[in-house]
């Protein structure tokens, strides 16, 4: 796997980017106080993590996909790979969510859906599944492969698919749902699948289209 040289070099630590709502505003889908801990402390945690784990490494000026696209399965690694993982996964996931979320997608990610999978609907069962298979914590997400093509796949922990040393299929996430109970368990306690009901009550598809019209054309 060839690895792209590092773009940019990041002048200013990591920091915990503000949520682009309200606490409040998933409601009643996801509540107020599972927002409130998920955002202002276990994201909040992986920066700091992340800023100390990359301190005096290699990857102390590097940006956040720099270093995700380079983390190995090394021991040295471990720190920064559950950490820039963490807070790339949720900047992520802030951002595909939305108050009462939007219109199902149209155009060409509809018409990507429906050729990957055959329907809207066998998507959502095929991602759901997906999300449920995930054995203790970890992600589910929706992907565009190297070929262009979609594919559901799950990450163990903090991993992605943007992991080019880790990930089993390499992709760009354009949809994910987190899975660690910490996502959902003050609502929903061990009823993962009925949180992942919920989930796609907030999903915003125009960021989602937004994110594959830019991996499929640039
Ligand atoms: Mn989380």
């Amino acid at each position: 796997m060839t690895i792209p040289p590092p773009k940019l070099r990041r002048t200013t630590p990591f920091a915990l980017p503000a949520l682009p709502y309200a606490a409040t505003a998933l409601e009643p889908h996801i509540d107020k106080l599972t927002m409130e801990i998920h955002h202002g402390k276990h994201h909040q945690a992986y920066v700091n993590n992340l800023n100390d784990a990359v301190k005096d490494t290699v990857y102390a000026e590097y940006e956040l996909e720099d270093i995700i696209a380079r983390i190995t399965a090394a021991d040295a690694d471990k720190k920064i790979r559950n950490n820039a993982g963490g807070h790339w996964n949720h900047t992520f996931f802030w951002q595909i969510m939305t108050p009462g979320g939007s219109p199902l997608p149209e155009g060409q990610l509809a018409t990507a859906i429906n050729t990957t999978f055959g329907s809207f609907d066998k998507f959502k069962t095929a991602f759901s599944d997906a999300s449920k298979s995930v054995f203790g914590s970890g992600w589910a997400w929706l992907c565009v492969g190297k070929d262009k093509g979609l594919f559901v796949a799950t990450s163990p922990n903090q991993d992605n698919p943007l992991m080019l040393q880790l990930a089993p299929k390499i992709g760009t996430p354009i949809l994910g749902i987190d899975v660690w109970e910490h996502a959902y368990y003050l609502k929903h306690q061990n009823k993962r699948a009925d949180y992942i009901t919920a989930f796609f009550n907030v999903v915003n598809w125009k960021e989602v289209s937004l994110r594959f019209d830019k991996a499929m054309f640039g």
